[in-house]
């Protein structure tokens, strides 16, 4: 049964981005919910990120705001590795059909994980595109970011520039430094531009990865969990390294493999492979010239 209408489609191919209410079901979105409070109260015990994931890195990442008694816990990589419900929801929810209508039919799963802002977290996310920090052949590649709580203007909600998706791609280096963010010319040129993504929890927003888009801290009382999933369409092939390499990494989720490779024409600079457990220690690194959102 299709999912989406001719005008949801339009509209994502247009905007770069979509929301889609109900995309989780009631069971899906607690199942999420429980698995994830209980990893914030293990995090209650440890001082610094901590786990391991395929690759050697940490698991869970800290914001530095983190303590004893109030987690600061910002991100899991890779939850689906760990968690069945979490692994139902990235093979299995209503957003794997959506993507396999609008790059499929036959997609593939990237990388998973859940960035979390808890109550009066500051933890801002600068702006970049997806893209630039994980190139591919052509780039038919949606994040699906799920609601695991309310979005609201006040808890750091997702800010996108629609249309920004089809180009340029704004390079993530700076006087020779990976910051993982755009210039801040870049932000200022787009600001007028910028709408933020709300919802209920269960909720999600699909977004192209070529999008530019960013988040603020969460200034309320309340938590802004999001589970975020990528998919690719299977002909397209990485060209940088997974920066979240796990072991269903290239899990064929929808249709059958085509056995072909599809290559769209642009040019960028190659990003960095992290070494920190994620893009928040790169995006932490400030060159020069750059200040971002
Ligand atoms: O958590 C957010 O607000 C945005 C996440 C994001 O941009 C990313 O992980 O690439």
């Amino acid at each position: 049964m299709a999912q989406l209408t001719v005008s949801q489609k339009d509209q994502f191919w247009r905007d770069g981005y979509l929301i889609v209410e109900q995309a989780l079901s009631p069971i899906e979105l607690e199942s999420l919910r429980s698995a994830f409070s209980v990893w914030v109260d293990t995090s209650l015990s440890h001082q610094t990120d901590y786990g391991e994931t395929l690759d050697g890195r940490a698991r869970f990442d800290l914001d530095p705001v983190h303590n004893a008694t109030q987690s600061g816990l910002r991100r899991v990589q890779s939850p689906e590795e760990i968690s069945e419900a979490f692994r139902n929801v990235m093979r299995n929810a209503r957003t794997v059909d959506i993507c396999a209508e609008l790059i499929g039919p036959a997609i593939r799963f990237h990388h998973g994980k859940v960035n979390s802002k808890l109550p009066g977290m500051p933890t801002e996310v600068k702006f970049h595109q997806d893209f630039t920090f994980q190139p591919m052949s052509n780039d038919d590649v949606i994040t699906c970011l799920l609601f695991m709580d309310e979005v609201t203007e006040e808890n750091g909600p997702l800010q996108v520039v629609p249309g920004s998706h089809k180009g340029p791609l704004f390079s993530l280096w700076h006087e020779g430094v990976f910051t993982g963010a755009v210039a801040e010319e870049v932000v200022a040129q787009h600001k007028d531009q910028i709408v933020t993504c709300t919802g209920a929890a269960g909720a999600a927003c699909l977004m192209h990865s070529s999008l530019l888009h960013g988040s603020a801290g969460n200034l309320s009382a309340n938590p802004r969990t999001l589970y975020l999933a990528t998919y690719y369409s299977d002909d397209a092939i990485e060209l940088s390294p997974n920066a979240l390499p796990s072991r269903l990494t290239h899990e064929l989720v929808r249709g059958e493999p085509s056995g072909r490779v599809r290559c769209t024409p642009y040019e960028m600079a190659l990003p960095e492979v992290p070494q920190g457990t994620s893009f928040f220690a790169q995006q932490s690194v400030q060159s020069d010239t750059s200040c971002h959102a």
